[in-house]
């Protein structure tokens, strides 16, 4: 991933700093490569790196990571044809139910995704999808609330992966299970709106089968010299295309054995 990299030292803070003004003041910013239209996603990662490492200082937690763009729908409707990682800390965290803020936030989006929860650790190259069911504790149903920071859904991977795959807030639910309890490939889950359902799909969308998606984030956090520890939550991607949401709404993901995830959106 190194080897990829563009931006000198300097750039990656300045993007930084971008991204993390976005993200904590909640305002929309343009594509990161309208200025460095040669960056890559390698500096995307790079930036990316520097944001968890910003985060971790002022006393955010890492908790995990989630794949992203894992679909195929997913990836036609935001234009790119690589998934992407991003990480999780405790500030993200939402409890099933709860009341969600939005003003903290620039375009919400909703997710329905299958959550992993380990009990080994987990290390790439070469993590394959038998590794990830071993190193499984159990599984949960999650809802991503994702929120692109980049100006009208503009932008590229090089720029997602910079915004942390526009990583927002989660919400973990449901019942937790054993993976060799479920047929991960089958699982349907159905996203409600205020009654309404607004998508559907099955966990077979994520790369033809969850553990992959995990495999393929384990696979490029060793590209960074990072693994995944014991007790980590990692979230496999959206079953579901992503569907906006604003104050006044109400969520509820309803999975098949899983159980539902649900929450409201506020001002
Ligand atoms: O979780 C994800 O699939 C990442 C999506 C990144 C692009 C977007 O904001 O839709
Ligand atoms: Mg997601």
């Amino acid at each position: 991933m190194k080897a990829n990299l563009t931006l000198a030292r300097e750039d990656i803070v300045r993007l930084c700093e971008r991204v993390e003004g976005a993200q904590t003041r909640a305002y929309a910013i343009p594509k990161l490569t309208d200025e460095y239209p040669a960056m890559t996603i390698a500096d995307g990662y790079a930036v990316q790196s520097e944001l968890r490492r910003r985060f971790i200082a002022q006393g955010h937690r890492l908790v995990g990571w989630k794949a992203g763009l894992t679909s195929k729908a997913k990836m036609q409707q935001m234009g790119v044809d690589v998934p992407s990682i991003g990480f999780l800390t405790d500030r993200m965290a939402r409890p099933e139910n709860s009341a969600i803020s939005t003003c903290d936030l620039v375009h919400p989006r909703v997710e329905c995704e299958v959550a992993f929860v380990l009990k080994k650790e987990l290390r790439g190259p070469g993590c394959s999808r038998e590794d990830v069911l071993a190193a499984t504790d159990y599984v949960v149903p999650a809802v991503e609330i994702i929120d692109s920071r980049f100006s009208g859904f503009k932008f590229d991977l090089a720029s997602v992966v910079a915004d942390n795959g526009s990583s927002a807030r989660f919400v973990a639910g449901g019942r937790a299970r054993y993976a060799e309890e479920l047929d991960l490939r089958t699982l349907g889950v159905v996203l409600e709106k205020n009654g309404e359902m607004v998508a559907m799909g099955a966990s077979g969308a994520v790369l033809g089968h969850p553990t992959e998606a995990i495999a393929m984030l384990v696979n490029i956090l060793a590209e960074m010299d990072e693994h995944l520890p014991a007790g980590s939550f990692v979230m496999s991607g959206g079953i579901t295309e992503a569907v906006a949401v604003k104050p006044g709404d109400n969520v509820v993901a309803r999975f098949q054995e899983l159980g539902s995830v649900s929450m409201r959106f506020v001002e």
